[in-house]
């Protein structure tokens, strides 16, 4: 842990440093042995980063600084937060203080001047006074609407919109989307528990078995790391038959719509086939996967065990996951009908309950309702994309982004959630599991549990 390579990295810029200066500076770093000296490794692909968080006072400084310049559509200054937090997030033990983050990547002046002021006086002026901000508070607001970004709450904004009630009397017309997000707002704020989002892979699991028998579903995003709470629940569908994947997400949310389970769906079609330069020569980083953003219509109180014997898992394609994320890693769906006898209860008791319920445009208290709104996303991707659509679509968003970041600037090679090219040989590197993308990158593997930089 006395590792000083920062400081000859730094200070010579990849020229060796003489023996004797090592030996200097090591003895240094053994007097002040009081003091342990983080390292980290620069990129967040080469880190093990688990959902737990020793340094939450500094990393939720930073993050909220973060947020806020992803707010004022200012990304760069975002990302640099991002890192600088998730360099803290994978520190084994609470800094104390400053010697320690000495040669620390990505921790920039501004970031450094945050984390010395919340370690000298527990709080950071500039992040309390953010918080007590009321241009801040509308943004966070208006954003917290579904389907409303930085650049629309900044025109509201402008026109004195601040808060749900001022924008439903500005007479504003809303699209489809952004009315479902004022219409489940409180909902949509609220955290999604790992139990919701079981609950929601049951139902989803036994639309795409009825559907498409033999099609297999896999919890993606946040819960596949082990979080326990997330903004959403996000699931990759895929069918071990290639082509067979073809036509399948209308036939889901179709099944799902009659079955009453949808609030909201909006489906983007896939459009790879579109591509004629190869999948990995995708300019954004959004993929080109036939995706379903849609709100769920979740009953409350769903009365059924933990644990789901009427579904079998297997692995397959998929890597042996370790730690509390293992669970629904891959699901390969035979759903036995009793499940949805409880789900049909329910739904038909929701709708007989709704009657009852008033209407309020998410303005008014959500009374007692017996469902909730939750975001979920679906993916469809073809078999053969399938473990870069998985690796894509585990996150988090910035370990994503240094993956991406280390295959083009160390490896000469462009990933996504489709495709690894190599620009190196001209040509695309298959794999059929995430532990082989890993291996072709030349990164010591990390299991999804240790994604969450
Ligand atoms: N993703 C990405 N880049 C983006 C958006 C998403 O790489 N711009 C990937 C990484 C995570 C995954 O898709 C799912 O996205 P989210 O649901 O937004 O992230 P999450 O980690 O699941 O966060 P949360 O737990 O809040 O849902
Ligand atoms: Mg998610």
């Amino acid at each position: 842990l006395l590792d000083i390579s920062w400081f000859t990295e730094s200070m010579h810029a990849g020229h060796p440093v003489p023996i004797l200066d090592r030996h200097k500076l090591q003895q240094q770093q053994v007097d002040d042995a009081e003091v342990m000296v983080f390292s980290v490794p620069s990129y967040a692909c080469q880190r093990r980063t688990t959902p737990d968080d020793n340094n939450s006072l500094l990393t939720d400084a930073l993050s909220l600084l973060a947020e806020n310049a992803e707010l004022c559509d200012q990304e760069g200054r975002g990302v640099a937060f991002r890192r600088a937090a998730a360099v803290l997030k994978a520190l084994p033990k609470p800094v104390t203080c400053m010697t320690q983050l000495r040669g620390l990547p990505c921790l920039g002046g501004h970031s450094l001047r945050v984390i010395k002021e919340i370690l000298d006086n527990g709080a950071s002026s500039e992040v309390e006074s953010m918080k007590h901000c009321e241009r801040y508070k509308a943004r966070k607001v208006l954003t917290g609407v579904f389907g409303v970004g930085a650049k629309t709450a900044d025109r509201w904004i402008r026109e004195g919109i601040h808060t749900l009630h001022q924008l439903r009397d500005s007479g504003h017309s809303l699209n489809r989307t952004q009315k479902a997000g004022v219409e489940h707002y409180d909902d949509l704020n609220q955290p999604v528990s790992k139990a919701e989002a079981d609950a929601v892979e049951e139902i989803v699991a036994k639309a795409v078995v009825s559907v498409l028998p033999g099609a297999q579903i896999t919890l993606t995003g946040g819960f596949r790391r082990g979080k326990l709470t997330g903004h959403d629940v996000d699931f990759l569908i895929t069918h071990p038959e290639e082509g067979r994947e073809e036509g399948l997400m209308s036939k889901v949310v179709s099944w799902l719509e009659s079955h009453g389970f949808l609030l909201y769906q909006k489906t983007t079609r896939n459009s790879y086939l579109e591509s004629k330069d190869g999948p990995a020569r995708i300019a954004s980083n959004m993929d080109r996967f036939e995706r379903c953003f849609s709100i769920f219509k979740l009953a409350k109180e769903v009365k059924r065990e933990t644990k789901q014997p009427e579904i079998q898992r297997e692995t397959g394609l998929q890597n042996t996951v370790e730690g509390p994320c293992s669970v629904g890693d891959h699901t390969h769906i035979q759903v036995d009908d009793s499940i949805l006898q409880t789900d049909h209860t329910s739904q038909s008791q929701i709708h007989a309950d709704e009657q009852r319920s008033c209407e309020d445009g998410g303005l008014k208290p959500a009374g007692h309702k017996p469902w909730r709104a939750v975001r979920v996303d679906l993916v469809v991707s073809p078999f053969s994309q399938f473990a870069f659509a998985l690796l894509g679509w585990t996150g988090s968003k910035l370990f994503e982004r240094d993956l991406r970041r280390w295959a083009g600037q160390e490896k000469a090679m462009s990933l996504n959630s489709h495709a690894l090219y190599d620009n190196t040989q001209k040509r695309y590197l298959k794999a059929t599991s995430e532990e082989e993308i890993f291996a072709h990158l030349g990164l010591e593997f990390i299991p999804p549990s240790e994604r969450n930089a």
